[in-house]
């Protein structure tokens, strides 16, 4: 296939404790096009836009340049650089999950601007919640409860 035939495809994410939720859309991207590239956001942007990722940076797009639907990973620096990477990577269709409708449409005088449904029942937000249910400070609270229960149940036996 010639070079300039091929259909380049290209999102965004934070892709924080990678789930199912991020590789259904990373395979149904791919299947939009031949090339996936996929930006995926620093920590410094991740602060801009109020995200404190578990998982530093650099693994997060280790994980996802290892991500089999994945072409090319690049790093998001900030919410200008879309124009700059379509121009760059000669894209043919942006893409991204439909929490972020009509967010983009801006760019559609340049690419095709697709947004996928989300992949119900999984989030990032919902594994952190289950996740700090375990943190020590949280273990240490209901150390203290239980410690109290039991002192009143020895006190009314
Ligand atoms: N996603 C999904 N289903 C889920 C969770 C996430 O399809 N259950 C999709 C999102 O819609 C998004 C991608 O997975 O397209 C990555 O999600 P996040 O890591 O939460 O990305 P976000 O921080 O929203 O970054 O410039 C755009 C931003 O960088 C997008």
């Amino acid at each position: 296939m010639e070079l300039n035939m091929a259909k380049t495809v290209l999102t965004y994410g934070t892709f924080d404790l990678f789930h199912i939720g991020h590789l259904n859309i990373l395979k149904r991207l791919k299947e939009k096009g031949d090339r996936l590239i996929v930006g995926v956001s620093t920590d410094e942007f991740n602060a801009v836009k109020g995200k404190k990722p578990i998982v530093p940076f650099e693994q997060r797009i280790e994980i996802v340049r290892a991500i089999k639907y994945v072409d090319e990973a690049i790093p998001e620096n900030n919410w200008e650089q879309k124009r700059l990477d379509i121009a760059k990577y000669g894209v043919n269709v942006f893409g991204i999950g439909e929490d972020w409708k009509g967010k983009f449409d801006d760019l559609g005088n340049e690419v095709e601007v697709v947004y996928l449904p989300r992949t119900s029942g999984i989030s990032t937000t919902e594994l952190k919640r289950v996740l700090s249910a375990f943190d020590e400070r949280h273990v240490a609270k209901l150390k203290d409860t239980l410690d109290s229960l039991s002192q009143i149940v020895k006190e009314l036996s």
